[in-house]
């Protein structure tokens, strides 16, 4: 493992080589990683949570996001989570494409994570992570998530602000509260607000915020045309208003706690094969005297 000051050296000048090691090495919990991140000084830089249905607009958003950012000489860190299934197997290559103003650029680091297939869980993997660029000198952190099954609804309820996209087309509005996205959501974004019935969607959208909150907690709503990097102020600065908005405690307090739970969880895993579980589990769950207990405390 590298130093963190030599990590954040190299970050500051637009050498990620060193940090992209480092990643590596926390998504395989090599020997070392553990005790890396418990020296870690994160400075206070908020998370921003962006999920949403696929193609909504995630990355091309980010993508205009990072250039008001980049314009203000800051270092912005994007993590994104690719789900690896069969339907988003151009996930990282898209993204390529989609934030292309910044692959290479000395202040933005991008980084595509698998969903799958980390030790503990993507959870935990996503938590140190995230604190290792809070301690790398980055100004802004955003984490992209597709927000289609529960894990992904989690990832993005660790971020300190969670922007869901959502994109004008009918039905959209049931699955939405269907997938739990309601719940998370700090800020709404209607994205692809030139395609016609986005001016319905969001009133729809503003209703149904109206009905399933207290005003207090009500969600701001953003309509973006993410191509023309149109409502991108308007974004950054319902995001801001947010940020100040959660300094009452109780739910960092919350947050904390739910983040605590995930790295014990994960540290328990730790030595446990997952694909021997699953192997086994096939195997011994046909027979007869099958016992799920008994079963699962054979791997404790
Ligand atoms: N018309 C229109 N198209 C848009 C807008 N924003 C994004 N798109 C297009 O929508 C498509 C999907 O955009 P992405 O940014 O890749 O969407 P995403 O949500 O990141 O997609 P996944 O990461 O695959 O879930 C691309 O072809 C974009 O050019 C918009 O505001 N208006
Ligand atoms: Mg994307």
């Amino acid at each position: 493992m590298h130093s963190i000051s030599d990590i954040k050296q190299a970050v500051t000048k637009g050498d990620f080589l060193l940090l992209a090691k480092t990643i590596s090495f926390i998504e395989n919990n090599v020997a070392g990683a553990n005790t890396f991140l418990a020296a870690l000084v994160p400075e206070t830089v908020p998370i921003m949570g962006i999920t949403g249905p696929p193609g909504a607009g995630k990355s091309t958003l980010i993508n205009a996001i990072i250039s008001t950012w980049v314009n203000e000489n800051k270092k912005v860190a994007v993590l994104s989570v690719d789900p690896s299934s069969p339907f988003h197997q151009g996930a990282i290559l898209g993204d390529r494409i989609r934030m292309k103003d910044w692959y290479l650029h000395p202040q933005v680091y991008i980084r595509s994570l698998a969903a799958r297939g980390h030790l503990g869980g993507l959870n935990s993997a996503m938590l140190s992570l995230t604190t290792l660029m809070q301690s790398a000198g980055f100004d802004y952190i955003v984490v992209e998530t597709v927000g289609v099954g529960q894990s992904e609804v989690e990832i993005a309820s660790l971020a300190d602000t969670t922007v869901v996209v959502l994109v004008p087309e009918a039905g959209d509005e049931v699955q939405m509260m269907k997938s739990g996205l309601m719940e998370i959501a700090n800020i709404f974004v209607v994205n692809k607000s030139d395609r016609p019935n986005a001016q319905i969607f969001t009133n729809h959208l503003k209703q149904m915020i109206a009905e399933n909150t207290s005003n207090q907690l009500a969600p701001a709503v953003v309509t973006t045309i993410a191509t023309e990097r149109e409502g991108i102020a308007e974004l950054l600065k319902a995001v801001d208003a947010h940020q100040l908005s959660i300094h009452d405690g109780l739910q960092q307090k919350e947050m904390l706690f739910n983040k605590v739970v995930q790295l014990i969880i994960a540290s328990k895993m730790n030595g446990v094969d997952i694909e021997k579980v699953k192997l086994n589990l096939a195997l011994e769950s046909a027979k007869p005297n099958f016992n799920i207990f008994k079963f699962a405390q054979s791997f404790y």
